[in-house]
C-alpha cells in the first residue's frame, strides 16, 4: 500500500498546484476513469462512504488520513466542487489519489460534476482564478466518473441522489451514456432525485429539471428487485451530516462542514462484520 505522504499530490500543502501539473493530473485521471464501469462493484472489506464535500478540502484530507492506513475502500458520493472554500484543492486531491491508488478510492459523480452547474455555483470561476483556464479539461474528466456502486455482500447501493423512475435493474446503469452535460433522464435522476417520507411512487421534485422525489414503496420495490437491503446517498444538507429515511432503507450523508454556515459533517463506516457507524468528520 502506498504511504499517503508519498503520493503524486503533496497533500499537506494547501497551495494550488500549477496549471501544468493540473493538466497532467486531469489527463491521467481521465484515462483511469475511462477504464471503470459506470456501476462499480465494491470489494468485501471495510468501506467508508462520504457525502458531499463541496470544496471542504480539510474534511476530505481528514477522512483520508483517518482511514488510509487501514484496508478501507473509500466511496465518495459526488459533489466535490462548487460552493466551498477550496474546490480546486479538493478535486485535485481526490483525483491525485485516484491516479495513485484507483482501487482504494471510488469517486462517483454528483450533480455538481457538470460544467453548466459549475458556471453557476463557483467552480468555473475558481478554476479561472487559480489555474487560468482548465474548465474544459475538468469537464472532460467529470464526464467519465462512475454513477453508482454496489456492495453485494452488504446489500448496499450507493449513488448521489437515489433511485430513478424507469430504472429496473442496476445493471442497466452500465449501458447509460457518458455525457458531459447530463441529458439522459435516468442518469439525471440518479444524480438529482431525493427520498421523501409519506409519498407514494415518484413525484415531481421542487428542484425541477425532471428530477423526482421517491417514496418508500418504490424504494422497497427497487431493493427487492435487485436483491439489496439499503441505499446510501448524499445530495441533501442535514445539520448533523446524517439522516435516515424509511426506517434506514435510505441513509443520507453530508460530509462538508461549511455549507453556508458551520455544521457537522458525517461519513458512514461499515466494518468487515457489516456493522454501520456514522462518524463525525
Ligand atoms: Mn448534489
Amino acid at each position: 500500500m502506498n504511504d499517503v505522504n508519498d503520493l503524486f499530490w503533496p497533500i499537506h500543502q494547501a497551495e494550488v498546484s500549477s496549471k501544468e501539473w493540473t493538466e497532467e493530473l486531469l489527463t491521467r485521471v481521465t484515462k483511469v476513469l475511462k477504464k471503470e464501469p459506470l456501476l462499480i462493484t465494491l470489494p468485501d472489506g471495510p468501506l467508508v462512504f462520504v457525502g458531499d464535500t463541496h470544496g471542504d478540502w480539510e474534511a476530505t484530507l481528514s477522512i483520508i488520513e483517518q482511514y488510509w492506513d487501514s484496508p478501507t475502500t473509500f466511496v465518495f458520493l459526488g459533489d466535490y466542487v462548487d460552493r466551498g472554500p477550496r474546490q480546486v484543492e479538493n478535486i485535485n486531491l481526490l483525483f491525485s489519489l485516484k491516479c495513485q491508488a484507483p482501487e482504494r478510492l471510488i469517486l462517483l459523480r454528483g450533480n455538481h460534476e457538470t460544467e453548466s452547474i459549475n458556471r453557476r455555483y463557483g467552480f468555473y470561476s475558481e478554476v479561472k482564478d487559480k489555474l487560468g483556464d482548465l474548465t474544459e479539461e475538468y469537464a472532460r474528466s467529470f464526464q467519465e466518473l462512475p454513477l453508482a456502486a454496489v456492495s453485494n455482500r452488504r446489500g448496499t447501493f450507493a449513488v448521489h441522489g437515489g433511485i430513478a423512475e424507469g430504472l429496473e435493474e442496476i445493471g442497466e446503469i452500465n449501458e447509460l451514456p457518458r455525457e458531459k452535460e447530463i441529458e439522459n433522464h435516468i442518469t439525471f435522476q440518479l444524480l438529482w432525485n431525493d427520498p421523501k417520507e409519506k409519498i407514494q411512487g415518484f413525484k415531481p421534485n421542487p428542484r425541477g429539471g425532471g428530477s423526482r422525489l421517491y417514496g418508500r414503496d418504490v424504494t422497497e420495490e427497487f431493493l427487492e428487485r435487485n436483491g439489496l437491503k439499503f441505499i446510501i446517498r448524499a445530495h441533501e444538507v442535514f445539520e448533523q451530516g446524517y439522516h435516515e429515511f424509511f426506517d434506514g432503507l435510505v441513509i443520507s450523508l453530508f460530509s462538508c462542514r461549511c455549507y453556508r454556515r458551520p455544521m457537522e459533517g458525517k461519513v458512514l463506516h461499515i466494518d468487515s462484520d457489516g456493522v454501520q457507524r456514522p462518524v463525525r468528520v
